[in-house]
């Protein structure tokens, strides 16, 4: 192509990140769900307008609570952000909801799974569904999911909803994100405290143990109890916010309007306390260096050469062939050579 031709080619590709923009922040929803499919992508021309498009997004960013909620499978994440987007339209505001979990490629169902768990945020225009990407990777998933809630955040969503399975990793990865993390539980776990690891309890800002109901309510008063218990021993993340404990029944709807009201305290103290800007600069910062580890890792990827050598590595570390810091090391190295290849 002539330097000219690239040009103008940039040209177009500008005027329809603009107009992407434009369309997301008029609240076009299908400009919005194809701004995060372009997100989604592997594709370095997409990758390009995408980071276009971010930056043209940000400055409308900032206003949006950023709600993590995590929880085992089958705890009711799905009708519990049925019934808390149904609390947040009734008071006026709209809802956007992320799924962060890397697990639900399992099912391969996440789709049609999550669209028929929440019938009426789905068929609601104040509410905004969009599942797992398919194939992402864990690493993978912070990016885009990150990007993703800049792009929902921008569209004028007040309340962003990351939702992750509790696999472990997610998690934190999670928390690094949001302003509120809220832990859902279901009694008849069997276990005491149900093997959540202490490191995601301190996550937690709000622990709430559902299916609070029919035969399961004294049980979930009990684990409840036995959260709140665990809670003491802990010391909190900031004076400016104590984690609390609530239980509730998402399929009845029961104490749903007091884990909003939970959440809206939660962001009043995080501002008044001016930990909502210390937060959001944590944010910022985890946000670029997970950016600079995917690039590291699309770097390598992208040479087959260093594609190769990251494949035999990993399997050499795995068998105990070679340590994991020397085979870092050779990656890294990789990446100097490419770079000397290049000049
Ligand atoms: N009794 C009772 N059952 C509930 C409640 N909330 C959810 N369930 C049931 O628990 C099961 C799992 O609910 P989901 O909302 O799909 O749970 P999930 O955490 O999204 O599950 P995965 O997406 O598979 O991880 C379903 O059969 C729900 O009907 C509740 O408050 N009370
Ligand atoms: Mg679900």
């Amino acid at each position: 192509m002539s330097a000219k031709g690239a040009i103008r080619q940039s040209e177009e590709a500008r005027a329809r990140v603009i107009d992407t923009a434009t369309a997301i922040q008029a609240g076009n929803r299908r400009a919005l769900a194809r701004a995060i499919t372009l997100i989604e992508s592997s594709r370095s021309d997409h990758r390009e307008d995408a980071d276009a498009l971010i930056e043209a997004l940000l400055p409308r960013m900032g206003k949006a609570i950023r709600l993590g909620i995590s929880g085992t499978p089958g705890a009711g994440k799905s009708t519990f952000i049925e019934a808390l987007g149904k609390e947040v339209i009734a008071a006026g505001e709209t809802i956007a909801v992320l799924a962060v979990d890397p697990s639900s490629r399992r099912s391969g169902g996440s789709i049609l799974g999550d669209k028929t768990r929440m019938p009426e945020l789905s068929a609601d225009r104040r509410a905004f569904i969009r599942p797992s990407p398919a194939g992402a990777t864990l690493g993978g998933v912070a990016r885009r999911t990150r990007e993703a809630a800049v792009v929902c955040e921008a569209a004028g969503y007040d309340v962003i909803v990351l939702e992750t399975v509790g696999v472990g990793q997610s998690e934190t990865a999670v928390a690094d994100m949001v302003d509120c993390f809220l832990l859902l539980l279901a009694p008849g776990a069997g276990d005491e405290l149900q093997g959540i690891k202490r490191g995601i309890m301190e996550l937690a800002d709000l622990i709430v143990v559902n299916k609070a109901d029919g035969a399961l309510l004294p049980e979930a008063g009990r684990v409840a109890a036995d959260y709140r218990a665990a809670l003491q021993l802990l010391r909190p993340a900031s004076s400016a916010w104590q984690p609390e404990v609530t239980t509730c029944s998402a399929l009845h709807g029961h104490g749903i309007v007091d884990i909003w009201q939970a959440i809206r305290r939660h962001r009043v103290a995080l501002e008044t306390s001016g930990m909502l800007e210390t937060k959001r600069r944590e944010q910022r910062r985890s946000w670029l260096w997970d950016d600079v580890h995917a690039a590291l890792i699309d770097r390598l990827r992208r040479d087959p050469d260093s594609a190769a050598a990251m494949n035999e590595l990993e399997r050499q570390v795995m068998t105990g062939d070679i340590l994991p810091s020397t085979a870092a090391r050779k990656l890294i190295d990789k990446i100097d050579d490419e770079e000397a290849d290049d000049r």
